[in-house]
């Protein structure tokens, strides 16, 4: 993390550290990936236990995919470690400080040719409840590592530049983002430029960072190859109510114990393991 990723994060609203994991490091998370995905894939139907979670889709072109993992740290060594390695720290400290807990811990998987889309959006839309995220705006940080090349064909995630400065905008709260087309009169609605967006291409290995309130989206993936991204969301630790710590003090802390309420309501009252519709 330079300077230069400092000051492109707060004037534009989200940047990119190149070359973080190496080739060998991007092969062990794939494999833990491809792991994750054929036991999902195999399970045949939406699992929950407890905060891990796997959400499948029936894709119109695909047939049965898997569209994301909720939490896949709590059931992969190689992921868990990824989530709090001190090049991490190393990128969000000069940010968000040295104590931080994790919000989000996620794969996101768009199989060659699936529609796979993310609306327009902000981050800050999902962190709910309000009162549990604390001064949202310079508390937390989104970041996602490639584990494919990612381009405009694959379904890259793009950003609109300094959309940050507007705070939070005025969303319909009814409307998703996941799998809704990537909508530019979404932004005209909100009086945000479409020309200027940026697609984050990445290498394998690189990391993207954005803020919570940077309008982002991801279209379809048009290639033969998948686009894999491993995304892991941090926060202020003081100003959050809820998340698994991923640095105390500059330490990492590995996920062990008891679970943390983070998005699942009924962590406590219904934790699974369990099917579900
Ligand atoms: O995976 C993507 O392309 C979209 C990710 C995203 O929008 C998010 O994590 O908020």
């Amino acid at each position: 993390m330079t300077q230069d990723h400092v000051s492109q994060f707060r004037a534009q609203g989200y940047a990119i550290v190149r070359g973080v994991f190496s080739p060998e490091e991007i092969a062990r998370m794939a494999e833990a990936f491809d792991a994750i995905h054929e036991r999902a894939i195999s399970g045949g139907r939406n699992w929950r236990d407890r905060n891990t979670y796997f959400c499948l889709a029936d894709d119109p072109a695909k047939g049965r995919i898997l569209r994301y993992v909720q939490w896949p740290g709590w059931i992969d060594k190689a992921l868990e470690q990824v989530r709090r390695d001190p090049r991490f720290l190393e990128i969000l400290a000069p940010l968000i400080g040295r104590d931080l807990k994790q919000i989000i811990n996620q794969m996101h998987w768009k199989a060659p040719g699936a529609s796979a889309e993310f609306g327009f959006h902000q981050d800050s839309r999902s962190r709910r409840p309000r009162e549990a995220y604390r001064d949202l705006a310079s508390s937390y940080i989104q970041t996602g590592i490639a584990i494919d090349p990612h381009s405009i064909e694959n379904g890259a995630m793009v950003v609109c530049p300094e959309s940050h400065l507007r705070g939070d905008l005025p969303f319909d709260t009814n409307q998703r983002s996941m799998d809704q087309e990537m909508d530019t009169a979404d932004l005209s609605r909100l009086g945000i430029r479409s020309d200027k967006i940026a697609v984050l291409k990445m290498s394998p290995g690189d990391v993207a960072l954005w803020h919570v309130h940077t309008m982002h989206g991801s279209g379809p993936n048009r290639s033969s190859i998948d686009r894999r991204f491993y995304i892991n969301g941090y926060v202020v630790a003081d100003n959050c109510d809820r998340g698994e710590w991923a640095f105390r003090n500059g330490e990492a802390c590995p996920l062990l114990g008891e679970q943390s309420l983070v998005h699942y309501e009924e962590l406590h009252s219904n934790p699974g393991p369990m099917y579900l519709e």
